[in-house]
């Protein structure tokens, strides 16, 4: 850090002016600092515009050649459709990607949803960027791009030697190669600056496992007997007409889905391709219910969630958590919280340990009386290049990322 005294400016207000902000609580972001982001001096400061920050350059200005690595490492392109490749990701993420506070728990993401997070409908094969070790060619660092960024991930030899930045640059450059100049990602740190704070909430399934591995624990004047018939849930959902979506439900949960994600201030524009690419029922990866009206036999309702199971670190017995996230839900005649009640009867029986939602949309509604319980985790979303004046409510977010 440069030393406060050390500038030209000396006057005595500026030097203690300099002095406070070197030790002032506010973290200085020397990266984030230069990123057309919303500043943390900005804010509650009403005369910025909301909307883009900076305007899109001509196509030719955009840098052609790809930013310099620091010399060990070279750039690599991942191919998805190649076994190999996906594999090479994947272990790299099993092994270096993201973990709770206590790393009791790391994510494990599996091969099958990497490879349907990551080729969406027109997704660029470009915006999978690898770093590989020169010498041993070995993947040390990836990030992703699908106009939201997501898998940041350098593995933790290679540490705090601002690989990252280069990389969220080199992602950005080839985002503007493709004439798109805004994304969205969602990071557990906070950066310059959240547009919400999302609050993760869980439900236990299998309350008994989560509370041997640690993820859970026993409530006050609670026994493990009491516990599990607390959190016991029906044998099948309860919903008349609620059933698995099918390949011709792309339509109609294409509509319910549009017309409700339409009074968020924030949320994704799907049409049927992606409809059927990010909510069709995938086998371990990403699992969609609606209810059928017995009657008219209308799509009324529509619930959803991905697998997203964890490594657990370091347990004798348990080396999987078996984690359901709650992705995108729809209520129009059936209760949100019945509706569910039934995703978690389902989720129940496909052998999930736990349920997590976040207190996004509507969710809030049901996740007291279907007895979620508030996570330590919180989870902060971000827009690039776009100014939100006012931080949203995660209410007002109609937006999951994976
Ligand atoms: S969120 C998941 C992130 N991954 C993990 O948490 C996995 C475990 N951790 C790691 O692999 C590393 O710790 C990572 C940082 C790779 C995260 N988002 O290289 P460094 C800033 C954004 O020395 P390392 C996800 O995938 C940090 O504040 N920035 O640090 C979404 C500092 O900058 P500044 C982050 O620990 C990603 C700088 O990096 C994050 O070795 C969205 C330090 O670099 C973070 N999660 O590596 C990316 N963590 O000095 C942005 C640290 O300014 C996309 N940093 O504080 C932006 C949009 C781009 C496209 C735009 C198109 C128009």
């Amino acid at each position: 850090e440069a030393n406060p005294f050390s500038n030209d400016d000396s006057s005595l207000e500026s030097i203690v002016r300099r002095f406070q902000d070197s030790m002032s609580s506010v973290k200085r972001h020397k990266f984030w600092e230069t990123q057309p982001v919303g500043q943390f001096k900005d804010v509650g400061d009403t005369s910025l515009p909301n909307g883009s920050i900076e305007l899109p350059t001509p196509l030719s200005e955009v840098k052609q050649e790809p930013y310099n690595l620091p010399s060990p490492y070279e750039w690599t392109t991942c191919d998805m459709d190649s076994e190999e490749t996906c594999t090479e990701v994947y272990i790299l993420l099993k092994n270096n990607y993201v973990e709770d506070d206590e790393n009791l728990f790391r994510f494990n993401y599996s091969k099958e949803f990497l490879r349907w997070a990551l080729r969406p409908p027109g997704y660029y094969k470009s915006w999978h960027i690898g770093v590989r070790a020169k010498a041993s060619k070995k993947l040390v660092a990836f990030i992703s791009g699908m106009a939201e960024i997501n898998f940041l991930c350098v593995h933790k030899k290679l540490r705090s030697k601002r690989l990252a930045p280069v990389m969220i640059k080199e992602v950005t450059r080839r985002v503007h190669l493709e004439n798109i100049w805004q994304a969205a990602y969602t990071a557990g740190v906070v950066l310059p600056t959240p547009i919400t704070t999302c609050q993760y909430w869980h439900r236990s399934l299998n309350p008994k496992k989560l509370i041997e591995v640690g993820f859970s624990r026993l409530g006050a004047r609670m026994t493990m007997s009491r516990t599990i018939k607390l959190y016991k849930l029906p044998d099948s959902p309860v919903t008349p007409g609620f059933r698995k979506m099918e390949l011709r439900d792309v339509l109609a949960a294409t509509r319910l889905l549009r017309n409700y994600l339409s009074q968020f201030v924030v949320s994704p524009d799907f049409d049927e391709n992606d409809v059927q690419h990010w909510l069709l029922p995938t086998e371990d990866v990403v699992d969609s219910y609606l209810v059928e009206s017995p009657e008219t036999h209308d799509i009324t309702d529509f619930c959803s969630f991905y697998a997203l199971p964890s490594s657990i670190l370091g347990n004798q017995n348990y080396s999987i958590l078996k984690a359901a996230y709650s992705y995108y839900n729809v209520s129009t005649k059936t209760p949100l919280f019945q509706l569910m009640n039934d995703a978690l009867i389902v989720a129940k029986l496909k052998d999930f340990d736990v349920f997590n939602a976040l207190d996004v949309m509507h969710n809030e509604s049901f996740l007291k009386e279907l007895k979620f319980g508030p996570g330590d985790g919180q989870l902060h979303y971000y827009l690039y290049n776009y100014r939100i004046q006012n931080a949203l409510r995660p209410s007002e977010l109609g937006l999951v990322l994976l």
